[in-house]
């Protein structure tokens, strides 16, 4: 019950709500910032446990995504050598993200299958925005996403898009081009195809690549051990010390920007964070940083420790009490 702006003056005129039969009736006032906590405590009563259940599982979760028809599903079944996940080569079978427990050298993974994005002019709004819905969901709960790519069609537009939504999310990317066995190659072939592909998704330039196909089983094995680095380097800590002998060198080799003659000062670096890894700059004006300067820090930790298809995060604070 709203805009029940003194307890005092309406709380019997709430009784009046048992009326309708539907449980206890909650005063509230928006305005007046009553009852808020008390309706929260009756929301939160409600909130299972189900959140839980998965943060326990550590088994590397993989989510599968691309377009319809690049062959997710196929390639899933091909890992797993049984058919367990419907293939059929209609756009947009699979409608449901479907998890397959795979066992890999003794490690138990996880693969979630989804439905793939359709461009919107094809189908009806509403599937597109439950299938994008399914792909958020899918790369949300995994830590290693592979985008698929069909070597038949080449790489478009909405491989961005949805190569876009395991980047913003800060995932561990493998691109896997599959259908391999169906194009004709030559020795530049894979050459031409990364070059493409790395033009499409420049925002992205750590992501792995591997080419495959879930037809004849080429290069299988090595997307494992592709996974299994990709995971590695998501949970990777640098220590403090190497961090800041790195940023000291950098800033040495490449003065940061200035602006107005004021120029940005680098106090201290220092990893926060995994999944993706996170590192916290300590600086004196957040007004002075560039986008530039930010990736050329993350250009030469890449030298020092790789970090192969996982996203870097930057964060910067403005350290207070230091002379500017
Ligand atoms: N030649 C070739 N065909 C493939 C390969 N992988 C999949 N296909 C074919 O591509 C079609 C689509 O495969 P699916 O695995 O159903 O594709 P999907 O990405 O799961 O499709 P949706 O679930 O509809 O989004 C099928 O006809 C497959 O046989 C491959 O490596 N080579
Ligand atoms: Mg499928």
């Amino acid at each position: 019950m709203n805009k029940v702006d003194s307890f005092q003056k309406f709380g019997n005129d709430v009784y009046e709500f048992y009326n309708l039969g539907i449980g206890d009736p909650i005063p509230v006032s928006a305005a007046s910032r009553l009852g808020l906590g008390d309706l929260l405590d009756e929301v939160a009563k409600h909130f299972g446990t189900f959140q839980s259940e998965e943060e326990d599982d550590d088994r590397p979760r993989i989510a599968i995504v691309g377009k319809p028809n690049v062959g997710k599903s196929s390639i899933i079944n091909q890992l797993l050598g049984e058919n367990r996940v419907i293939v059929s080569n209609i756009a947009g079978t699979t409608r449901d993200a479907v998890d397959t427990e795979i066992v890999h050298n003794g490690t138990e993974y996880v693969f979630i299958d989804t439905a793939g994005l359709r461009r919107k002019s094809k189908i009806k709004e509403e599937l597109e925005r439950y299938s994008i819905i399914r792909t958020v969901t899918a790369v949300e709960r995994a830590d290693v996403v592979v985008v698929v790519i069909d070597a038949e069609e080449g790489v478009t537009e909405q491989d961005a898009k949805i190569a876009g939504i395991a980047h913003e999310r800060g995932k561990g990317i493998i691109v896997a081009v599959n259908k391999w066995d169906a194009i004709e190659k030559n020795d530049k072939t894979i050459y031409e195809y990364t070059k493409k592909i790395k033009d499409t998704l420049s925002f992205m330039p750590y992501a792995e690549f591997i080419f495959i196909s879930a037809k004849t089983g080429q290069r299988m094995s090595k997307l494992f051990e592709l996974i299994d680095m990709v995971r590695e380097n998501q949970t990777l800590r640098v220590a403090t010390g190497v961090l800041n002998e790195i940023m000291t060198e950098a800033v040495a080799l490449q003065q940061p920007p200035s602006d107005k003659g004021k120029r940005l000062r680098l106090y201290y670096m220092t990893q926060v964070a995994v999944k993706p890894p996170t590192f916290v700059i300590f600086i004196n004006d957040k007004e002075l940083t560039h986008f530039s300067y930010t990736r050329y820090l993350e250009n030469k930790i890449r030298d020092a420790f790789g970090f192969k298809g996982t996203s870097l995060k930057f964060i910067y604070r403005e350290r207070s009490g230091k002379e500017q």
